[in-house]
């Protein structure tokens, strides 16, 4: 099918009636559906479709820059580009339906980073439901270079006041509203009442969002990435951005499995994997930390 600016979408659809659709505008993940067609992603109803942004919602991916901390464009350019369909992809699990989507750095990128890549990105639907996004970033240039990396994961959830994550307490964490200033997380769950905009460093693998209101659990799952990033605009930034309702922040939570603090190295030839699982629970559960 096709997205609302004509540019290609793959829909993945599980034998249970769980669903995800991808954009090639960005590789980005524009819904993720249960088996009883809930939308367990948020996409803003002022959501805009057109390049050059990525669209308010799903997940869109940060590379080769993370924020604004470096010489590209805010999150970097991989969310503004056209991807195509990777015919050389992976090896495969076949209980998966999946589509794997390719880019590669272009002369227009080569001149604002001029660093050869091949960024393959693997997006799949296991049988129970759950979505995975596997990135595997190639140097294929002469010369090491670095980037920093994100899956600007927007969850749908309830009500922000009554939302909280587990797994990132204790955790050293850098603050974005005090130019990225290191602070330490104290032992309760993380729960919202302002706006917040942080990096936590080195965190576990499995953390959860608990959304009491719908009973639901996000569960997620990451490799590779060490870092978390915790994200919701409130009250007064949401007004501020064309593309999100005023009220809009109330049933969103940005959660990003990301690279952000110690930049990806990769030698030449070299090939980088970060794995991002995304699953829905009843309740609290994360068996392998
Ligand atoms: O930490 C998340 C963040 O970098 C915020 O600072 C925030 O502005 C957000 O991403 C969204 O960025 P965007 O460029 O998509 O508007």
């Amino acid at each position: 099918t096709k997205d609302w600016n004509g540019v290609d979408q793959i829909v993945l659809r599980n034998p249970q009636g769980a669903s995800a659709r991808v954009s090639l505008h960005g590789g980005q993940v524009t819904s993720w559906r249960n088996d009883r067609g809930e939308e367990l992603l948020f996409t803003s109803s002022k959501a805009i479709f057109k390049p050059p942004k990525a669209m308010r919602g799903g997940i869109p991916i940060c590379f080769p820059q993370f924020g604004d901390c470096g010489s590209l464009e805010q999150h970097g350019f991989a969310r503004n580009k056209v991807w195509t369909i990777d015919d050389n992809p992976p090896p495969f699990h076949p209980n998966d339906t999946f589509v794997d989507l390719l880019l590669k750095s272009s002369e227009d990128d080569l001149k604002c980073w001029p660093h050869s890549f091949e960024f393959r990105l693997r997006v799949s639907l296991s049988s129970d439901g759950n979505l995975s996004l596997i990135s595997r970033i190639r140097n294929v240039n002469g010369k090491p270079y670095s980037f920093s990396f994100a899956y600007h994961t927007y969850f749908s959830v309830s009500d922000i006041s009554e939302v909280r994550i587990e797994g990132l307490e204790t955790l050293d964490y850098l603050d974005n509203l005090c130019q990225r200033e290191r602070f330490t997380e104290q032992g309760d769950a993380i729960t919202f009442e302002s706006e917040v905009d942080r990096i936590y460093l080195s965190s576990p693998n499995c953390i959860a969002i608990l959304d009491h209101e719908r009973k639901r659990t996000y569960v997620i799952r990451k490799e590779g990435l060490p870092d978390m990033v915790v994200w919701n605009p409130w009250e007064k930034k949401s007004k501020a951005m064309v593309d999100l309702g005023d009220e809009e922040y109330k049933q969103m939570l940005c959660v990003d499995a990301a690279a952000v603090e110690k930049p990806i190295i990769l030698k030449p030839g070299e090939e980088w994997t970060g794995r991002l699982e995304l699953a829905v629970v009843p309740s609290s559960f994360c068996s392998d930390d």
